[in-house]
């Protein structure tokens, strides 16, 4: 305990809990701040409708490179891009999953197609074969008669042997799609914190220095004239690099929501209190829609989500128009304790009582 005494070590110590404190104040703000933004953000910021359309096909790796030397990075600006018909939203009378853009989401694919869907519709099909051969040949008609027959081995441990070698293949693809599901996000995967409110969606990016902004669904007059699904159609949406790793941190900010993007194969709780985390990686560009994914009251049918997913550059470009840094995370050594040093040292006070 006397060490405590060495000013240097008591420097240390209130640095400690400065942090701490900064990093209670953060979460304060982060939990209350939203409250007041939704209106502000939403009226002065309706521009992804009127703002023109770009190509969503353009190569990640050479037609934007030409663009960029051209124009310096404080010059590029983000313009959302339009939805390919067809692509990361429902179509009619479609019954099948969407097309998956994500690792995770193709393997899952490939189970349900190649696995599941042939060995479910063998063995209905054989059944149903057995039972209209018991029916027919073993009709009572034509059998006054019955058998008496009540035991076969040969058969019962056939019946018995199959049907575990089945469940034994489909287990082995089934616990490694199960087990790549919850691998632990990479060290360079992008963290975004996504939260859940009666009845939007927030985002923040705290790595790129993004605070919060909040995403509502799009007035049906505003999604069709920017050519999107209206219900589906947001005015912020979500936007991620095309082939990194996202890390998301879920939670419900009132009561329970899930964050799904189908196209991603990506479906998370939202729950008051908790930070679910999930990942997924999107390998393609383009627009993919979701909603949110569990009963959360009366505007539960309109609180849709907009995932962009953009060229490294683009995203990039986009950081920069939300005033973030895209080369985040944003450094812990120098730059972010010394801002927030001042208000961590008062706030630090009453702390250090405890
Ligand atoms: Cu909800």
């Amino acid at each position: 305990m006397k060490s405590l005494k060495t000013p240097v070590i008591k420097v240390l110590i209130a640095a400690a809990l400065s942090l701490g404190a900064v990093g209670a104040g953060q979460a304060q703000t982060a939990a209350t701040a939203p409250a007041e933004a939704p209106a502000a953000t939403v009226a002065a910021n309706p521009a992804p409708v009127a703002a023109p359309v770009e190509a969503p096909a353009a190569t990640p790796a050479t037609a934007p490179a030409a663009g960029d030397a051209a124009a310096p990075a404080a010059d590029a600006t983000y313009v959302p891009m339009k939805p390919t018909p067809g692509v990361g939203q429902p179509i009619d009378r479609g019954i099948d999953f969407q097309p998956q853009v994500s690792p995770i989401g193709e393997q899952a694919y490939w189970f349900n197609h190649v696995m599941l869907l042939p060995i479910i519709t063998i063995i209905s099909l054989f059944v149903l074969g057995l039972l209209l051969w018991v029916i027919v040949r073993y009709r009572a008609k034509a059998n006054p008669v019955p058998s008496k027959t009540t035991h076969n081995t040969f058969i019962e441990i056939i019946w018995t042997a199959i049907p575990v070698l089945i469940l034994a293949v489909i287990a082995v693809p089934s616990i490694r799609l199960l087990a790549a599901q919850y691998e632990p996000p990479k060290k360079d995967a992008l963290t975004i914190k996504v939260t859940g409110y009666q009845w939007y969606w927030g985002y923040a990016y705290p790595d790129q220095g993004i605070g919060e902004y909040v995403s509502k669904m799009l007035p049906e007059d505003q999604a069709k004239a920017a050519g999107e699904p209206y219900q589906l159609a947001v005015d912020n949406r979500m936007v991620v690099p095309v082939g990194r790793q996202v890390k998301l941190i879920v939670t419900g900010a009132d009561v329970i929501h899930s964050f799904a993007v189908p196209a991603f194969w990506t479906k998370m709780d939202a729950v008051p209190g908790r930070a679910n985390e999930t990942t997924f990686t999107a390998n393609k560009v383009g627009v993919y829609y979701g909603q949110c994914s569990e009963l959360c009251g009366v505007d539960h049918g309109y609180m849709p989500i907009a995932v962009e997913v953009l060229p490294v550059d683009k995203w990039e470009a986009w950081v920069r128009s939300k005033g973030g840094n895209p080369a985040g995370p944003v450094v812990e050594t120098a730059a972010a304790p010394t801002e927030i040093a001042p208000a961590a040292a008062s706030a630090a006070l009453p702390a250090a009582k405890n």
